[in-house]
């Protein structure tokens, strides 16, 4: 017998714990609009002159491309008067983003990185959204920068869309993590893969060794011990696109590192709206999240846009990195 068809929409309101259901239910399904609408604008982009830069640069002083910011205005301009949210936080903007006074407030407090990887747009190779979602501290009030910057152990939900030789839709809100691809001809996403876990043996490790010389002489002898050791012995699998690269890792069992540099100490990934979602997610899905020293979800941000050390994947691998890490203390 084949098996089921089930929409998101369905699995969302059949298969969520109590807390999940309501407003959470119905965010979730403004996210899956975004990335369908991001999805679409992605894969038109060379026809529809959306590649290349926009001539902005962002709170990173990085250039901002076209589909960047595309992508953060569709993630936005579907959040902002729900009623469904009290506060953003975008990769794309300085400060956190309020919901504007004619709009009713929520309950929750979205975190986004609109489309990472974004070096990558250009030469076809895929890339992602990552969001988190706070429940707010204080029903009271209509969002604070203390409902922002918050550790990711606080997430109540998380997920990512990889745009990909398919979309997918990939979330956790604390029962298992789900993923469901998009079917482009009725434009629903489909459960595909129900309770993902990391694969007992790893398969993969992902870094860039083009900055080995540029890491912390621990952070190389980690990079050693994962070229050199048999047991299982690795591939390397590197894309530079956090969402694929943790994507792949999650299928077939690996980790994902980005260390700190010589001149870039704490690494190149954001804290609050990369790091912390997809340790949140690699915990539902028996995996594990560190900055080289502790869970990446017990770290409270001090800055909206703060960097961190990350390495994540199978637990095993990710200790690994610790063990090298404490050494060195
Ligand atoms: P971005 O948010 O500006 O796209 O940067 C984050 C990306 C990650 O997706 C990726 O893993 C990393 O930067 C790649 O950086 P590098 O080219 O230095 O390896
Ligand atoms: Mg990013």
């Amino acid at each position: 017998m084949s098996s089921p068809l089930i929409t998101i929409e369905r699995f969302l309101l059949s298969q969520q714990p109590e807390y999940a259901k309501g407003d959470l239910t119905t965010l979730f399904y403004d996210i899956a609009l975004a990335a369908k609408m991001i999805a679409t604008q992605t894969r038109r982009a060379a026809l529809l002159d959306v590649l290349g830069y926009e001539g902005t640069t962002n709170i990173q002083g990085e250039r901002q491309r076209k589909l960047d910011v595309y992508a953060d205005d569709i993630m936005f301009k579907l959040n902002d008067h729900t009623g469904r949210l009290c506060a953003m936080v975008s990769e794309e903007r300085d400060d956190w983003i309020r919901i504007p006074e004619n709009y009713s407030k929520g309950h929750y407090v979205m975190v986004y990185d609109p489309l990472d990887g974004s070096s990558n747009i250009d030469t076809n190779v895929t890339i992602g959204t990552i969001f988190g979602i706070f429940r707010v501290l204080d029903d009271g009030n209509r969002g604070r920068l203390e409902d922002c910057l918050r550790c990711g152990r606080d997430l109540v939900a998380a997920g990512y869309i990889i745009y990909g030789t398919s979309t997918m839709f990939v979330y956790s809100a604390g029962a298992g993590v789900h993923g469901f691809t998009l079917d482009p001809e009725i434009g629903e996403f489909l459960l595909t893969h129900e309770n993902m876990r990391f694969p007992e043996n790893p398969a993969y490790y992902s870094l860039n060794f083009g900055s080995y010389r540029s890491w912390e002489p621990e952070v190389q002898q980690y990079g050693d011990w994962l070229q050199t050791i048999t047991e299982p012995r690795l591939s390397q699998r590197y894309i530079g696109s956090l969402v694929a690269d943790f994507h792949r890792n999650l299928l077939y069992g690996g980790v994902y590192g980005y260390p700190g540099e010589v001149n870039l100490p704490n690494g190149k990934i954001r804290l609050l709206y990369e790091a912390g979602p997809l340790a949140f997610l690699a915990e539902h899905a028996g995996g594990y999240g560190s900055n080289g020293k502790m869970s990446l979800l017990d770290i409270k941000p001090d800055g909206l846009h703060q960097r961190t050390q990350v390495f994540i994947g199978n637990r095993s691998l990710v200790e690994k990195a610790e063990e090298f890490i404490r050494k060195q203390d």
